[in-house]
């Protein structure tokens, strides 16, 4: 198994498993009190978020839900390059940047992000591959299907398994061809994008023979809060969706996870900590 990611910035050890939390520092997720309100009510989300035992902040400033426009990058970078500075320059945390634009992955890695999380997999633009490279980020390759607009509607592939292998192979190929260490780089299998129901609980159920196959490469999953878990609890809102996302964690953890992007981390770290123990009994 992956024990360690590197950054621009640290190593991130993966003999435990680690938690990205979720910034969200798209409008519709704050009242209209301005701008430094904003801005103060996001640094205050973070610190909360550390504080519960965050290993890495995901600060994202475009709502890829469904439906959801792109957002331009200016305006993108105009929500998520504050947000990175005042995050960094206060406490001593790991930042990525929910993104899949270079000009937004570029202005993040100035403002003192250390990872890019691209949800394309370098499909949207190329170039962000160019920026980490140059930086020496980490990388996330999620798996995603479609274009940005048609992602959440994309007709549904045969067989998952193998093709969110064979994309693996060719993300991580377009990374290392650009000039990205292997090291840096990290694999999703993207929860909820362009897959049905039952092929996100077929991704959760093995993700352990996919991490047979990219042994190297630490794998991330996001499933915290995701419309799947809803929907198997009879319709919940993303308010209601905790037990579900803590019981997706637990089996991904079991499963050979070793980052998981989460709303809730205090509750992740503690149903992860049983699960992990309860794992590694099996092996004495
Ligand atoms: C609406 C729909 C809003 C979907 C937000 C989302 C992932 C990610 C997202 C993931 C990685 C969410 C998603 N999901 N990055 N960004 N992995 N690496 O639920 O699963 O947060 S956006």
């Amino acid at each position: 198994m992956c024990k360690r990611w590197k950054t621009s910035r640290r190593e991130i050890d993966l003999s435990r498993p680690r938690v990205m939390a979720i910034l969200n520092v798209t409008p519709d997720s704050f009242s209209d009190g301005g701008r430094f309100a904003e801005l103060d009510l996001a640094i205050r989300q973070a610190e909360k978020l550390i504080g519960d035992g965050a290993d890495i902040i995901d600060v994202g400033g475009e709502s890829t839900r469904p439906r959801s426009g792109p957002v331009p990058a200016e305006v993108e970078i105009g929500r998520v390059v504050p947000v990175i500075k005042a995050v960094v320059g206060r406490f001593d945390v790991a930042v990525s940047v929910d993104t899949s634009k270079s000009e937004v992955a570029k202005a993040a890695v100035a403002a003192g992000a250390e990872i890019v999380n691209d949800i394309s997999g370098l499909r949207f633009d190329e170039k962000i591959a160019t920026v980490v490279a140059k930086h020496g980020c980490g990388l996330v390759l999620m798996h995603s299907r479609g274009e940005f607009e048609s992602m959440h509607s994309q007709p549904p592939v045969d067989n998952i398994m193998s093709e969110v292998a064979a994309d693996f192979r060719r993300s991580a190929a377009a990374a290392v061809t650009a000039g990205i260490k292997r090291e840096r780089i990290a694999l999703d299998v993207g929860i909820g994008f362009g897959k049905t129901l039952e092929q996100n609980l077929e991704l959760i159920a093995n993700l352990d023979k996919l991490i047979a196959e990219f042994r190297e490469f630490p794998i991330l999953v996001g499933a915290s809060r995701k419309s799947f878990i809803g929907r198997l609890l009879g319709g919940a809102a993303p308010d209601e969706r905790l037990s579900g996302s803590l019981a997706t964690a637990v089996v991904a953890v079991w499963n050979g996870a070793r980052i998981l992007r989460v709303h809730d981390v205090k509750e992740t770290i503690e149903a992860i900590a049983v699960a992990e123990s309860i794992r590694l009994a099996a092996r004495r």
